[in-house]
């Protein structure tokens, strides 16, 4: 396999090689703009527009080597994508922390949230890598199901508790950009497993969308331009609003 020159093999018709190839681009972009955002910002909000930096920075980095293996193999690039996860989603974890430290976040509640977050991608990454296949449809179930209780967890914590009670206390703007990202985790963060469901054999309640590769890469790559990006602009925006 020759990696590098996959743009030399961009089909038109590969659409979604298409959001490969933009999702690298809005991610590279967004890390400029957060990056160079954080000097305008309070002070209290520079290390949060750093995390938001750091998100769409290591996404980037690994949409640029997804990009290529999927337009060269037309295969899901899913160790790049897990590791991508396993980094990025701890520190959309840490963005909580952050923003409700003030208000009394501990250190405890951090790792709460990262250790779910963990969770929810190892069984994810068990079910569609380590059990790929056809013969491995109720692995791919189960995997898949047990990762969704810790998405849930993830949920509970930033709607009902620690999460939300903080933000109640730490002021109207912080607890604005909570509702904010926590409608993140309900409805961007939901396309996941609708993305995993489509390429799990069986499909959705046993409609059977072809288990392909193209629509659970078509799904993930919108997500993570939603999500990455959108969490750090609701930052931003907290940030700015803040700024006096
Ligand atoms: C930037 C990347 C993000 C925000 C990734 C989030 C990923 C998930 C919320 C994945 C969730 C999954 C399930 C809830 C069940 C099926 C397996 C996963 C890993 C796709």
């Amino acid at each position: 396999m020759m990696l590098l020159n996959a743009a030399a093999h961009f089909d038109p018709q590969d659409y979604v090689g298409f959001t490969f190839f933009t999702g690298y681009m809005a991610m590279m972009a967004a890390t400029v703009f957060f990056l160079f955002e954080r000097g305008r910002v309070a002070d209290q909000w520079k290390s949060s527009l750093l995390v938001s930096g750091l998100i769409t920075g290591i996404a980037a980095v690994h949409y640029y080597y997804m990009r290529d293996y999927w337009m060269e193999a037309g295969e899901s690039p899913v160790v790049l994508r897990y590791i991508d996860w396993t980094l990025t989603v701890p520190l959309m974890c840490v963005e909580f922390y952050l923003i409700t430290k003030k208000a009394g976040a501990k250190m405890g509640l951090l790792w709460k949230l990262i250790a779910a977050s963990v969770a929810m991608l190892v069984l994810g990454y068990v079910g569609e890598a380590v059990y790929a296949g056809e013969q491995y449809a109720t692995q791919q179930w189960v995997y898949g199901a047990l990762s969704g209780l810790a998405y849930f967890y993830i949920l509970w914590l930033v709607w009902k508790g620690d999460v939300a009670q903080l933000a109640a206390s730490a002021g109207p703007s912080v607890a604005t950009a909570v509702r904010h990202l926590r409608n993140f985790v309900l409805v961007g963060w939901a396309i996941y497993p609708i993305g995993y469901i489509m390429g799990t054999y069986g499909g959705l309640f046993g409609m059977d969308f072809g288990h392909d590769a193209s629509a659970l890469n078509l799904f993930y790559n919108i997500a993570d331009a939603i999500n990455k990006i959108g969490f750090g602009l609701v930052i931003y925006s907290l940030a700015i609003s803040d700024n006096k």
